[in-house]
């Protein structure tokens, strides 16, 4: 059946009124508000071009776009930055990134950055009875500092809200590669410790500089130091043979996970952050998915990573949870097509374009970098619309908030269920945008960019990433590619925009 599309500014309408209202049954109704669970999947380096549903058409998404085409799609949802660490600090604490200096790109040995006295999105949720649990990549640190991988390793994800966690400590390219499991490493033997450097190699461990003939897959930058599966890797590491992982693998074993956190809390309301890891170098799908999608490895673990949300969708389903869950999906950043090895992803990606019509990518200032695919499912409750309102997964700290009844709120996170849940197109008037530490400046449909010294390319990547010499200011209704700069024709409104911007990066002033 084909489903009827609609704006939301035309007639979309909520299957029920205020939020604490939709949570309850009949009026009258002595039962305490039911809380629904709340699955939110997070991808890794997905475009905004990269879903059927976002317009793509080499690669097939049917799962995604299920959701899509049965929630809330937005048009206008952002990522807190371009890149991972960043982003997801800003979605568990609702603080813009670039507030916390240590919310840039981490190494897997770094401590964590999020304070334990910290208020959390799933603290949050705790103290409104839920019980949490992150499945998939972390990136946000993990101990106080040097951290012994043989004990556990604390403080991480159990001490900032999650009450189980099963996670990668940093990225796929990242050592340590093993998992966690509420902070300790799974498979390990006593008898074969796993050590983990970032300044030096372990004496007689190769590496992929001194040792390519060991590769299966080929470093093209950076990702030269020790090597696991014929894969080299960012760091050094040695030992913890028994508990390394498998990455053709990687899919399935966090797929099990959150399939099995489900099953297992679905008797009191559950909060299931599941963060895949797919399309983030390097790209190894299961040999099942293996030329599944004709551009690659890339285009491979996209279609794995459909597979995936759409096995999770039938557990819901299967356990009969679909009226009762949100299902929130989104990504990281946005996309980039070659992060550092030879995989054929630029040779085979065609005509195909992970950022769609938007400007830049991964690490860029530019749309790209942060404007990425964000839907809002929850069957029976959302009637399917496509959003405008401008978004930032850095609001659902304090809209999960509202939906739920706590009084918690993020520093930066605004109230805006409403709109996440598809009653009215009223999102936020103004976002920082945020990548490397640098930023960028929505308002309405305009768009502001700071200058900023360093290169226009990173030729690297192959991505234009947002310096220039001169402040942009772009119309996003006229340019949503960022191809004319109105910074001289437009004076006051550069004026505006750059005087709006400062207040809040540089309030004192
Ligand atoms: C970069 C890596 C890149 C990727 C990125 C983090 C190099 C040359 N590049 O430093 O491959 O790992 O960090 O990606 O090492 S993110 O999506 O987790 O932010
Ligand atoms: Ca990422």
């Amino acid at each position: 059946m084909k489903i009827k599309r609609q704006t939301i500014s035309t007639s979309a309408k909520l299957l029920g009124v205020g939020s604490m209202a939709l949570l309850s049954g009949c009026q009258g109704d002595k039962q305490p508000p039911q809380l629904p669970n709340v699955v939110l999947i997070y991808m890794d380096d997905l475009g905004y071009g990269d879903m059927g549903a976002y317009g793509a058409t080499a690669v097939e998404t049917p799962h995604m776009d299920r959701l899509a085409h049965g929630g809330v799609r937005f048009t206008n949802g952002y990522s807190s930055s371009a890149t991972s660490t960043p982003s997801r600090y800003a979605l568990l604490t609702g603080e813009y990134p670039w507030r916390e200096k240590n919310a840039q790109i981490l190494p897997g040995e770094a401590p964590l950055i999020i304070d334990t006295t910290q208020m959390t999105l799933p603290k949050m949720l705790q103290e409104r009875g839920y019980q949490t649990g992150i499945v998939g990549k972390w990136h946000l640190g993990l101990g106080r500092g040097t951290v012994d991988w043989n004990q556990r390793v604390a403080p991480g994800p159990n001490e900032v809200g999650f009450d189980y966690a099963f996670i990668m400590a940093a990225t796929q390219d990242r050592v340590p590669t093993v998992y966690l499991e509420n902070g300790q490493v799974v498979g390990l033997e006593p008898d074969d410790p796993l050590l983990v450097s970032y300044r030096e190699n372990f004496e007689g461990e190769p590496t992929g500089l001194d040792n390519p003939e060991l590769c299966t897959m080929m470093w093209h930058h950076g990702h030269n130091n020790s090597i696991h599966n014929g894969i080299p890797r960012i760091g050094f590491q040695k030992g913890g043979e028994s508990a390394r992982w498998i990455d053709e693998d990687m899919a399935d074993d966090f797929l099990q996970k959150a399939q099995k956190f489900i099953r297992n809390h679905k008797e009191k309301p559950f909060f299931l952050y599941y963060a895949m890891q797919q399309p983030h170098v390097p790209r190894t799908p299961h040999p099942r998915f293996v030329g599944s999608s004709g551009m690659g490895p890339r285009g491979d673990v996209i279609v794995e990573a459909d597979w995936c949300v759409g096995e999770l969708m039938k557990t819901l389903e299967k356990e009969s949870l679909l009226e009762n869950t949100l299902v929130i999906f989104s990504s990281d950043n946005g996309p980039v097509v070659n992060d550092g090895y030879f995989d054929d992803a630029e040779e085979k990606l065609g005509d195909h374009r992970p950022s769609g019509l938007l400007r830049g990518g991964k690490y860029s200032l530019y749309e790209a970098g942060t404007r990425v695919p964000f839907i809002v499912f929850w069957k029976g409750k959302i009637e399917p619309a496509v959003s405008n309102a401008l978004v930032s997964q850095l609001d659902l700290f304090s809209s999960l908030a509202q939906l739920v009844g706590s009084d918690q709120r993020g520093p930066d996170s605004e109230e805006l269920i409403d709109a996440f849940l598809g009653r009215g197109e009223q999102g936020r008037s103004e976002l920082i945008m945020e990548a490397t530490t640098r930023t960028a400046y929505r308002q309405g449909d305009w768009v502001f960019v700071p200058p900023y010294k360093g290169p226009a390319v990173n030729k690297m990547v192959n991505i234009e990433l947002g310096n220039s010499n001169e402040p942009q200011l772009y119309y996003l209704t006229d340019d949503i590619g960022q191809q004319v700069n109105l910074a001289d024709s437009e004076p006051e409104k550069l004026q505006e925009m750059t005087e709006a911007y400062e207040r809040i990066r540089n309030p004192q002033r």
